[in-house]
């Protein structure tokens, strides 16, 4: 036993010795947007606001949640059509998740799923002024930008918020949405791609990167061409809906992992940066690379990221 013990390698000894993190004791529920109560939607609301006013964490002339959109512009190609995808969003919307509780929030993350709207996703009461988080640019207040005309979102609880940036653009502007369904109509607002049927296709894929390539690429990216505007370009978390997104997509890995929790816990494959025609093929990703936040939070490994159930993390769906 003992000579069988000496003799794994040396890397597969040092990291069986990584410790896992300690398992939480009472995860906090994140709830889908409408089936919070109204005095938890006004309190996740105002603490949206509340960020939209305090001061850059980042040292930027602009406001606290300006900084979400500058640090997700800034590592665009680093973190999506990439294996690290799905760990960094997840970072990322818990990241928010706590500034939103600094502002106030007593709640959890929210998510909005999709696939309840997929029949009718224009009609959907996702988009309700006051229940929901307001409706599509309205053509009655277009708004140039570099020349190009814009609708602007009019109505429910962020028609007044400022968007600091356009990608690298230092550029205030209106939140602006744009339905549509490829072409110039709403359409369907590519609702096939993100009906249950889709999702429940996607959640029975066996491995860790074709759930992921076929998430990204599907429903992930289906939502923000459909809702398009702000929602649409490097700095899509403009919108506050994009959490609400995320919180999803998070929701869906975290449905896969628990269908074999212990093996998909630790199921990570796949590039580890983008696959560019014409580059050497990208290496494999691993546990153990580091996911970059800009000092919007400390920078850290993704196997800390693996479960919502952690002391890291401890929340559940
Ligand atoms: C978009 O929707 C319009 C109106 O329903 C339809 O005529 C058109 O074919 C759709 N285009 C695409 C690309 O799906
Ligand atoms: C990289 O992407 C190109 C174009 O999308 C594809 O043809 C090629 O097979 C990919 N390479 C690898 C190693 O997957
Ligand atoms: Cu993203």
């Amino acid at each position: 036993m003992l000579f069988r013990t000496l003799a794994v390698p040396a890397a597969v000894a040092a990291a069986s010795i990584i410790p896992p993190r300690a398992t939480c004791e009472n995860p906090t529920v994140r709830k889908e947007w409408r089936s919070l109560s109204a005095d938890e939607r006004d309190s996740y609301i105002s603490a949206v606001h509340c960020l939209a006013k305090q001061p850059s964490k980042l040292g930027l002339s602009t406001t606290q949640y300006d900084d979400f959109p500058f640090v997700h512009n800034a590592l665009n190609n680093d973190i999506h059509f990439v294996a690290s995808f799905l760990p960094w969003h997840r970072y990322y919307v818990h990241i928010y998740e706590q500034a939103l509780k600094e502002c106030g929030y007593t709640g959890a993350a929210a998510y909005w799923d999709w696939t309840l709207d997929s029949d009718d996703t224009p009609k959907s009461s996702i988009w309700d002024p006051v229940t929901g988080v307001g409706g599509n640019g309205d053509p009655n207040t277009p708004v140039t930008i570099d020349g190009y005309t814009y609708k602007c979102v009019s109505d429910g609880p962020f028609k007044d918020l400022r968007p600091a940036y356009l990608t690298d653009t230092y550029v205030p502007h209106c939140l602006r949405r744009n339905f549509n369904n490829g072409s110039d109509s709403i359409g369907d607002m590519f609702s096939p791609r993100y009906t249950p049927d889709a999702v429940a296709k996607i959640h029975a894929l066996p491995d860790y990167d074709s759930f992921r390539i076929n998430l990204e690429n599907g429903p992930h990216g289906a939502i923000h061409s459909a809702v398009a505007g702000d929602l649409m370009p490097a700095t899509s978390p403009n919108d506050p809906l994009f959490f609400l997104h995320h919180t999803q997509i998070d929701r869906l890995w975290s449905l896969w992992q628990q269908v074999d929790p212990e093996t998909r816990v630790n199921d990570f494959s796949g590039f580890r940066t983008q696959n560019k025609t014409g580059q050497p093929t990208p290496a494999q990703a691993t546990l153990d690379d580091i996911m970059p936040m800009r000092n919007l939070a400390k920078d850290i490994p993704i196997r800390d990221i693996m479960s919502t159930q952690s002391d890291l993390l401890c929340y559940t769906y």
